[in-house]
């Protein structure tokens, strides 16, 4: 294997894209004979981060961990995609150094509460779920990321700005 491995932090709300984005991605380098690996928050938060609720330490936590566990994918010479809310910039800057890139999936509230995938949305504003983010839990948008020199593609061009960028950085030779 002549790989070499980065990460790839996909930031942003519930329903915002992240995981999609993060499959896309995938299939994508596969199809380049490019090895790559997902980590998706709430798929962690069954196994590695069963410990782990959404307290503002729980998400730091978390957003630790998976920079760490990122980390060694990257090592191992993956192309690690992350798709976790990660909704505090102290957070996420406590790993940017590990990022090759940040990418912020700028969807508006309205549209993720709009598509409510699993009724989370619905559950937060009747008040069964508290310190859900973006309804009473803040989310801080990045102020440094990729996207935001690429000027924001509509999420369907995402995917292919990130491979671009992968490949103009050599992680695609
Ligand atoms: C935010 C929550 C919450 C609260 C449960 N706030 O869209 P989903 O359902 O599948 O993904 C969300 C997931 C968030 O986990 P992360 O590890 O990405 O969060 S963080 O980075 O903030 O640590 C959502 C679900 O868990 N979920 N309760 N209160 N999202």
């Amino acid at each position: 294997l002549n790989q070499k491995g980065c990460v790839v932090w996909i930031t942003g709300l519930s329903g915002s894209g992240k995981s999609t984005l993060a499959c896309t991605v995938g299939r994508d380098l596969h199809s380049r004979g490019k090895l790559s690996y997902i980590l998706d928050g709430d798929n962690l938060r069954h196994g590695l981060n069963k410990d782990l609720g959404f307290k503002a330490e729980d998400r730091a936590e978390n957003i630790r961990r998976v920079g760490e566990v990122a980390k060694l994918f990257a090592d191992a010479g993956l192309i690690c995609i992350t798709s976790l809310i990660s909704p505090y910039r102290r957070d996420r800057e406590a790993c940017r150094a590990l990022f090759l890139m940040q990418i912020f999936m700028n969807m508006p509230l309205e549209l993720c509460e709009a598509r409510d995938p699993k009724g989370l949305y619905k559950l937060a504003r009747a008040g069964v779920i508290k310190g859900f983010t973006g309804i009473d839990d803040p989310y801080e948008p990045p102020l440094d990321c990729e996207t935001e020199r690429w000027n924001l593609p509509p999420p369907s061009e995402m995917a292919g700005v990130v491979v671009s960028y992968l490949e103009e950085n050599g992680f695609l030779t």
